[in-house]
């Protein structure tokens, strides 16, 4: 077997805190979608997700609950991997910070920083945010708040470790400055660079004494492990890496990751602080880091007190996982937050899928059957009009090739639509209802359906990364110019009015909203 280039992906593993909304999800959405670009190239990839299930945060939302940490965090673990699976996400690995080996080896790693003199013991004084776990100084802070979620802080000393982080920041800056592909968008390169490098870095507390659910120091155990450097060894844990001894073949193969993709507001845990403790621990850095923008809710951000969270599994009852999952990929840019709404998702399940597609795929079946009985072959009757077509379906697979270079994802499912658009576009310019009226266009008509057929399968070669139970649900359908008797609906249209009012009815607190609006129009 000749070895193909391996591809090592990751998504952030989620916070066990509460079951994942839309805008969680489109992250794991998006790191399939490239993961099967990936092996559709030919990468051997390795695909890691899981779920970061320590710190203060969850101990607290546990004891609400009245269950102990451990039986919270299984819940919420296994509900976010229900819904990963129900988006039909590839992951090789779904890697939990609870597992036995990971807690392990964190702790291997903690010892083996702490004795070559990069973590040391102090005291730790500063503005705490409890959400974020995380320490700022006067300085950091942004108008009093968490530079990091706007919260409020509270002045908090505690006896702590520290990692050096000063130590290594010449070697970071040089990385970035000579790798510009390290972190993307370049843009939030900057970022880094004069917030956080320039400036001086500070020592970071990697160690907790004021709660106990975390992974314990083992020469020191009423510490805890800091979570961010419990979650960030994921990436090299879940491969099999061993800091006192061989690693796994696995880790041999995978490391460096190729893609870290995680949100843009932890893109300074990735590209600053993971860097600096795999330097420390002698690895090579990850290729890329992409922080991706967010997925907001129409009239801002989703928020349960006003009613307005999407989750990915209600709105799968509504229109099914591939419709979601175009929605998502589709209406993310790249560097913008995306915006996504009941009315918009509603639409395009109309226009784009629906229409451009589905109905694509069904008249050119249904024609298939009406003209020719079911099957149809190449009767090399072209004319001028095909050129453009055949252009179009040979350039697609390039532009989308690139705009996936570019982590384009939004992009790359518009060329392929911009595909499908161009087929429906061939099928009113060739009229083959016209051509089937004169008996001798019978070739002709022929070709133009055998074109057409060949155009709707290349497409749906490219849709298997994006929607791949579409992707395939077509091919099957088609059979290389052999199609099916009574073609499947792809996509069922829905009416807004009728989901709005389903809607309403799951979630009380948007109608309450909706009618104050009203009441005020009133007035
Ligand atoms: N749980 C973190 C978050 O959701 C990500 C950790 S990635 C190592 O922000």
């Amino acid at each position: 077997m000749a070895d193909k280039p391996k591809y090592y992906i990751t998504t952030a593993i989620a916070y066990t805190s509460g079951k994942p909304h839309i805008g969680n999800t489109y992250e794991i959405v998006l790191a399939d979608a490239i993961a099967r670009y990936k092996r559709s190239q030919g990468y051997d990839v390795f695909f890691q997700t899981g779920t970061d299930e320590h710190g203060q945060k969850i101990e607290l939302k546990a004891e609400e609950a009245g269950v102990t940490p451990k039986e919270f965090v299984d819940n919420v673990s296994g509900e976010i991997k229900r819904i990963w699976d129900l988006m039909n996400t590839s992951y090789d690995k779904f890697i939990r910070t609870t597992d036995d080996y990971h807690e392990k080896e964190v702790q291997k790693i903690f010892k083996k920083l702490y004795d070559q003199g990069d973590i040391y013991k102090g005291h730790y004084e500063g503005m705490y945010c409890t959400p974020c776990e995380s320490f700022f100084t006067e300085s950091q802070l942004v108008d009093g708040k968490c530079p990091d979620c706007g919260r409020p802080v509270q002045p908090a000393k505690e006896e702590a470790y520290f990692f050096k982080m000063s130590k290594y920041a010449d070697r970071l800056i040089e990385y970035i400055n000579t790798h510009p592909e390290f972190i993307q968008p370049v843009a939030r390169k900057n970022e880094m660079m004069n917030n956080f490098l320039l400036p001086g870095l500070q020592d970071l507390c990697v160690s907790r004494t004021s709660f106990k659910w975390g992974i314990p120091v083992d020469f020191d155990p009423k510490h805890v492990v800091y979570v961010w450097l419990d979650a960030l060894t994921n990436y090299i844990t879940g491969i099999g890496y061993h800091c006192d001894g061989e690693s796994d073949e696995m880790f041999n193969k995978n490391w460096p990751a190729d893609l870290h993709l995680i949100g843009k507001d932890i893109i300074r845990f990735h590209t600053i602080y993971w860097p600096i403790f795999l330097m420390a621990l002698g690895l090579p850095l990850p290729k890329q880091v992409f922080g991706h923008p967010w997925l907001l809710q129409g009239d801002g951000k989703m928020s349960k007190s006003k009613g307005n969270v999407l989750y990915a599994d209600e709105l799968v009852d509504f229109f099914g996982v591939d419709a979601v999952r175009y929605f998502v990929l589709h209406e993310m840019p790249f560097e913008n937050d995306g915006v996504i709404s009941w009315e918009l998702m509603v639409e395009r399940l109309n226009s784009d899928l629906a229409n451009t597609l589905g109905n694509l795929v069904n008249r050119t079946i249904s024609m298939t059957n009406k003209y020719f009985g079911g099957t149809v072959t190449n009767k090399g009757v072209t004319e001028e009009v095909d050129a453009d077509l055949k252009a179009v379906t040979e350039n697609t697979p390039k532009l989308v090739e690139a705009k996936m270079e570019e982590l384009r994802v939004a992009d790359a499912i518009t060329e392929i639509f911009n595909l499908f658009k161009r087929c429906n576009k061939y099928i009113d310019e060739t009229m083959p209802w016209a051509l089937a009226k004169e008996e001798d266009k019978k070739d002709r008509l022929e070709t133009v359906l055998w074109n057409l057929i060949q155009s709707i399968s290349e497409g749906a070669k490219l849709l298997e990364s994006f929607m791949p139970e579409t992707a395939e649900k077509i091919l099957a359908q088609l059979g290389g110019g052999h199609v099916v008797e009574k073609p499947e609906i792809l996509f069922q249209r829905l009416d807004l009015e009728e989901v709005m009012k389903k809607v309403e009815e799951l979630h009380p607190k948007v109608k309450e909203e909706k009618e104050e609006e009203e009441e005020g129009i009133d007035i």
